[in-house]
């Protein structure tokens, strides 16, 4: 078993598709090991992405994340973080394969959906920014 860290993005929780992506996870077999509706801060933000510091995108990464609302969730499974990466799609909506989120729900890179752990590292780094050890259950 395997633990990865979903956040659904403001623009999607905006757009009333907590549901819709939460849904996917939970059909293909995943559990939901936390669950939390919150605002990231500009603090929190910078952590989050902190391997994007240099980026011409950062910026605007931040003011995304910040803009709203966003869902965060851990969730468990076999191979959770490659399979959630798959079922998300590429970065990149223009490029992601339909019937995946990232392609089946948009178009912006910007507003890519969902964001879930690339790799077991930062998967326990980002559990561990949005969630204490009390709040997995
Ligand atoms: P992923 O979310 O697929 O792991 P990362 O970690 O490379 O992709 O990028 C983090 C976030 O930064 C993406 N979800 C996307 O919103 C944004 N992003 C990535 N690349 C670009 C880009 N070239 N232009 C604008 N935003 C980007």
């Amino acid at each position: 078993m395997e633990r990865t860290f979903v956040l659904v993005k403001p623009g999607a929780v905006a757009r009333g598709l907590v549901g819709e992506v939460l849904a996917r996870f939970e059909r293909r077999g995943f559990r939901i090991r936390a669950m939390k509706f919150l605002q990231v801060d500009r603090e929190l933000a910078s952590e989050h992405y902190a391997e994007h510091r240099e980026k011409d995108f950062f910026s605007d990464l931040v003011s995304s994340i910040t803009s709203g609302p966003v869902a965060a969730f851990v969730l468990e499974g076999p191979e959770a973080i490659s399979v959630i990466r798959r079922m998300m799609g590429v970065t990149n909506p223009l490029a992601a394969d339909p019937g995946t989120i990232r392609g089946d729900h948009g178009l912006d890179i910007e507003a890519n959906i969902v964001h879930g752990s690339d790799g077991p590292e930062s998967a326990e780094r980002e559990i561990a920014l949005y969630f204490s050890e009390s709040e997995i259950v």
